[in-house]
């Protein structure tokens, strides 16, 4: 497993010091715009990245309310791996995973992306069943995959209680050795620095109130702090918030946007070198660089827009992981934080044309999105660039909830929904 040196992380902070005063530039946007994307998470800097990149398109902005990454991408808990059930799913995380692999030298910045594994428990015979169904789906894609037995589980986390005495006990569980953990705020900043060295506007502290229209076809948008601006084309990458951006264009997205929450410990000496999840009981866990171990909630079951979770569900999340870990039990936990993610009726993201002309939406990763930041924006920019779906994005057009051609990825999810 790759860890960092404390040389290694004392540099990463001074770069990361040094990029948030060169983004602080904040450009006074143009007046005219080819592209623009609305949203400064890590999909929306990815997409303007590639959109220079790979489609030489220059003149473009990306428009963020907050401040870059300050959405669900400095949010997460930073697991990466590409074992979805669905072909048509599984290509594309498949697809990130392979830019994961690259993107610390494409972009000349560390995203601290370390393949250390990822455990989906199983906790019955139902669940073993579906594990064996996935993983054997995965290889005939080509991803990798095994499924563990409850022994091999407790070789690789010798701190897990798998002898069969917790309520949920660990029966196996699907293992993805390439899969991992990356750093977050690196991943928005390293496309933000990489995007802006090309000549993409980034303007934060900017938010989009309206989505212009004439004719059926989108023209531009207006901002609260910069007024109008126009462009040729727009693509919206605004998460948990886009059934609220949906609207302003006059449509309506089948999204509901819920609340899932996360929680840190205090630093502590390394004692897990994996990344733990189980759908059945509600939580997850890894431990990062620093030491600390970053711990996640099923979602909360209430819609909403604000950023913080609920105290039942954390509460119960903590009762999971304690008795899957009772060698956590007496961890003082540090900080504890709520992001709102936007999930479709099939857990699976939209990447598409809108009714709208010139107006793209790529949303509802729901509880997912990370991992596919780097495939996400890849895919994202084509369509943007050419006005049409490639054929890995597709399928996951807003208009296969009127045609039935769902790709129900719940079982993959990894998170409880
Ligand atoms: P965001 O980072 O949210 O970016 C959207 C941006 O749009 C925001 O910055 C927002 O301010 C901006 N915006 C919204 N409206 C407007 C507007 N009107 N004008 C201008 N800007 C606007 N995924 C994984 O793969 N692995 C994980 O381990 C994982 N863990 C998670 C844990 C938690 C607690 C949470 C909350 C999410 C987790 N996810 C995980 C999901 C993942 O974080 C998201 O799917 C992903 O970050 C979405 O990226 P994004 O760039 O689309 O969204
Ligand atoms: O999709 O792997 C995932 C995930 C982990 C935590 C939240 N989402």
């Amino acid at each position: 497993m790759k860890r960092y040196s404390g040389f290694q992380l004392v540099k990463h902070a001074l770069q990361h010091q040094e990029n948030w005063q060169r983004m602080w530039r904040n450009p006074k946007p143009k007046s005219h715009y080819d592209i623009i994307v609305v949203g400064g998470g890590g999909h929306g800097l990815a997409t303007a990245y590639y959109l220079a990149k790979l489609h030489n398109k220059t003149n473009i902005a990306v428009i963020e309310k907050g401040w870059l990454g300050g959405g669900n991408t400095g949010r997460n808990t930073t697991i990466v791996r590409s074992n979805y059930l669905w072909d048509e799913a599984a290509h594309l995380y498949e697809h990130a995973m392979k830019l994961w692999e690259g993107l610390s030298q494409d972009l000349n910045y560390n995203v601290m992306f370390s393949q250390r594994g990822v455990m989906n428990l199983g906790h019955n015979l139902q669940d073993m069943r579906d594990i064996q169904r996935r993983v054997n789906a995965n290889r005939l894609n080509g991803i990798d995959g095994e499924v563990l037995d409850a022994q091999q589980c407790q070789e690789i986390v010798p701190i897990m209680n798998c002898g069969g005495s917790t309520r949920y006990p660990v029966l196996g569980a699907s293992w993805q050795p390439r899969a991992g953990v990356a750093r977050h705020d690196a991943v928005a900043w390293g496309y933000a620095r990489a995007a802006d060295a090309l000549g993409v506007d980034i303007i934060q502290q900017c938010e989009v109130d309206d989505i212009l229209i004439e004719d059926g076809a989108a023209t531009g948008v207006s901002t609260r702090q910069h007024g109008v601006i126009t462009a040729d084309r727009i693509g919206c990458v605004t998460a948990g918030n886009s059934g609220v951006t949906a609207a302003m264009a006059g449509f309506k997205l089948p999204l509901e946007s819920h609340p899932l929450q996360a929680f840190v410990s205090e630093p502590i000496k390394p004692i897990l070198d994996t990344v733990v999840m189980s759908n059945a009981v509600h939580g997850y866990m890894s431990q990062s660089d620093k030491g600390d171990l970053v711990i996640g909630a099923g979602i909360d079951g209430y819609v909403g827009y604000g950023q913080r979770g609920s105290y039942p569900t954390i509460e119960h999340t903590a009762q999971a992981i304690m008795e899957l870990f009772p060698v956590v039990s007496r961890v003082h936990m540090n900080r504890q934080w709520g992001g709102i993610v936007d999930t479709a009726p099939d857990a699976c993201p939209i990447i598409s044309a809108t009714p709208v002309e010139n107006l793209f939406f790529n949303c509802a990763w729901g509880t997912g999105g990370f991992k596919a930041t780097p495939g996400s924006g890849h895919v994202f920019a084509d369509m943007l660039a050419k006005g049409k779906a490639n054929k890995m994005a597709k399928p996951f057009s807003m208009f296969r909830f009127h045609d039935g051609a769902l790709i129900d990825e719940h079982g993959a999810a990894g998170v409880a929904h």
